[in-house]
């Protein structure tokens, strides 16, 4: 069993120019992700870190005591590393410069989700991290500026996710495929368990809030009603699963096949999840895995962010399902 910590010094020749920075940069996540695992699989035993912390996110959202303690746990061990400049997170109103000496003349910046999914935490369901890193724009020796988080998903070095689930696993590219690591609590290691992960080409399961279809785009619901038709020789009707945390259904549409879909609707316009955050590390994850991500109409990794916390709709997974209901959508341009 190969654990994550020789799998990331084994695979060091493959980012050569990053070599000891992502492996710090991923050790900082690992340690992060022990300590959430910790704190998550204990939340209905101390009553300090279950229900509301009594203010918002940037978002307008009502933060969760475990948001706020997520995001803590993230930025402290990132800062704690020689290899990161620079902070952005859903529980952040804006980017975070590391302005120490070593902060400044670090390469990377890390943008953070940091528990994606936390309104699920107070009832046991799957919750996730997720996290996608670039290399910075401005001039090392400087403090970092917002420039250099609105990059296109396309710059991307890496990304990954944690997902609290049955079992924790920490999945990652550095753009070199997608490896999964499974934690043992009782080793207090994450092992290699999901050697390069690749998402089906074609799936049958399609995840979608279904409450919100009647303000679904014409295209979107016409895609709906495609899986939901009865062609037994095609497989259909498809099977529906939504767990309300993107990290936990992406996950199983990753190993099953399947299909992740946030549409744009009248309550969010310009969908639901984040462009920097959400969509773009998942976006990285799924085309490594041989998937596809898009806003219905453009390719995700391509879109240029103009604001931090922007959203975007967001469709993916399995190459053939995305194209289906981007091929609905387009026949209602
Ligand atoms: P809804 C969690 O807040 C999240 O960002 C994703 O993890 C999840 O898929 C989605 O929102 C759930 O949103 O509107 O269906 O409850």
């Amino acid at each position: 069993m190969k654990s994550l910590g020789e799998f990331v010094i084994e695979k060091q020749h493959e980012y050569p120019e990053a070599k000891g920075s992502l492996s710090g940069i991923l050790s900082a996540i690992r340690l992060a992700a022990k300590r959430l695992h910790r704190d998550i699989n204990r939340a209905g035993l101390t009553s300090d870190i279950l229900g509301e912390a009594g203010q918002e996110n940037v978002q307008g959202e009502a933060q969760k005591k475990l948001d706020v303690l997520a995001n803590n746990i993230m930025k402290r061990a990132l800062n704690a590393r020689d290899d990161i400049a620079g902070f952005a997170s859903e529980e952040e109103d804006e980017i975070i410069a590391f302005d120490t000496e070593r902060g400044r003349n670090a390469k990377y910046v890390i943008l953070t989700d940091p528990l994606d999914g936390s309104s699920n935490i107070d009832v046991n369901v799957s919750v996730g991290t997720i996290f996608s890193i670039y290399r910075r724009i401005s001039p090392i020796g400087s403090l970092v500026t917002e420039e250099d988080f609105l990059q296109p998903g396309k710059n991307q070095i890496a990304a990954g996710y944690v997902v609290y689930g049955s079992s924790t696993m920490l999945v990652y590219t550095t753009g070199n495929g997608v490896n999964g690591f499974t934690y043992d609590p009782s080793l207090g290691t994450f092992f290699l368990s999901h050697g390069n992960l690749t998402i089906p080409n074609d799936g049958k399961i399609y995840s979608v809030n279904e409450g919100g279809y009647q303000k679904f785009p014409q295209g979107v619901k016409k895609y709906i009603k495609y899986c939901q038709e009865q062609v037994p020789e095609e497989g259909r009707p498809f099977t529906s699963r939504y767990i309300g945390s993107l990290v936990a259904d992406f996950h199983r549409n990753m190993l099953k096949g399947g299909i992740y879909m946030y549409p744009q609707a009248s309550s969010y316009p310009n969908g639901k999840l984040r462009l920097n955050y959400e969509c773009n590390p998942m976006a990285f994850l799924a085309e490594q895995a041989g998937g596809l991500a898009t806003d219905g109409e453009r390719r995700i990794l391509d879109i240029v962010p103009e604001k931090l916390h922007q959203r975007s709709p967001f469709f993916c997974g399995s190459k053939k399902m995305v194209e289906k209901v981007m091929s609905y959508i387009q026949e209602e341009k």
